[in-house]
């Protein structure tokens, strides 16, 4: 992990020339990439919000379902008194859900796309006045540290949806070492995690009929131009995903539909029919792959919860 970051700091400026030269890395690459992270501006958010609705997206009605079914055994696993922050919040649905249960003292939500979190958290505040809330728009994937007014004692850290997927193993264990290296004293990780299962129900979840996650997909090129000045034309683009079993992930593309030279600010390179720039990995685990992941990061004693159909899980580990 480089070194921590101040969560304060506005780390996605637009256009702001670290922004501008990871993008530019990434297209010049070998196997040409973007990060996930930049998926999320506020329409990304929104057509996010739209995916989790969708028939064929298991994973949020699942884990609603977990949370529906053993909420007060987490919330008892949990205890009171906690300073709930939510990685990666959004709309703040999910951790609003478990609000009632939780009855957290502070709630700080971060997430890259700042505009949509400003704009939950306050219609949240309005539905919930007695709890501190304290919206962060940051990039947390490069590593962090709370500002100091967030309180130390009973950190709980909230990272649900498998949002820890789009990581590759070894960059989870990096970032969940981070979170245990914040936690204070007598705090927690409650995460949510996607198993794996059978390759249809999967790569359905990715490419629904709809055409939404294509669309999701697509509109980070449009967030693209915006940040780096660059020229995609989202014609020429198209969505392709697909589960990689050896790698347990599935992996989310654009193919170019013809050949295409791609410009953005101190860059340019040329792409021929076919080629492809890779968007997101989404890593599903065990039950028993994830548990060693969170060994590797330093928790322990570990509650497991999960749907009957072994779809998803919700853990709760402690430092
Ligand atoms: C927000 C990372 C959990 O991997 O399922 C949904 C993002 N990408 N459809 C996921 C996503 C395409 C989602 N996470």
């Amino acid at each position: 992990m480089p070194p921590l970051a101040r969560c304060s700091a506005p780390a996605v400026a637009q256009g702001s020339s670290a922004v501008v030269a990871e993008i530019g890395a990434g297209l010049q690459a070998r196997r040409p990439h973007i990060s996930p992270k930049y998926l999320y501006d506020t329409l990304g958010s929104r057509l996010f919000e739209a995916i989790c609705e969708l028939d064929e997206y298991y994973p949020t009605r699942t884990e609603a379902a977990i949370f529906a079914r053993h909420g007060e055994d987490i919330a008892a696993c949990i205890g009171q008194d906690i300073s709930l922050i939510d990685l990666g919040a959004g709309n703040c649905a999910k951790a609003a859900s478990l609000f009632p249960l939780l009855r957290p003292r502070q709630y700080v939500p971060l997430d890259i796309s700042a505009e949509f979190l400003g704009e939950a958290v306050a219609g949240l505040q309005q539905r919930f006045p007695a709890i501190a809330m304290t919206p962060l728009g940051v990039d947390f994937s490069a590593g962090f540290q709370l500002p100091e007014h967030i309180s130390q004692a009973r950190r709980v850290f909230f990272y649900p949806g498998s949002s820890i997927g789009n990581f590759s193993p070894p960059q989870a264990v990096g970032l969940l070492r981070n979170l245990r290296d914040n936690l204070g004293g007598d705090g927690g990780l409650l995460i949510g995690i996607d198993l794996v299962k059978q390759s249809s129900v999967l790569d359905a979840a990715y490419n629904d009929a709809l055409g939404v996650p294509a669309a999701f997909n697509l509109n980070l090129l449009r967030h693209v131009n915006r940040l780096a000045g660059a020229n995609f034309d989202l014609r020429q683009w198209q969505h392709c995903a697909y589960f990689d079993e050896a790698a347990s992930r599935i992996e989310m593309h654009l193919q170019a539909q013809c050949d295409i030279t791609v410009r953005w600010q101190g860059g340019a390179r040329q792409f021929a029919r076919g080629d492809r720039i890779h968007t997101e990995d989404s890593y599903k685990y065990t039950r028993s792959g994830f548990r060693q992941l969170l060994e590797s990061a330093g928790f322990e004693a570990v509650q497991y919860w999960t749907d009957p159909a072994n779809w998803f899980a919700v853990l709760y580990a402690r430092a």
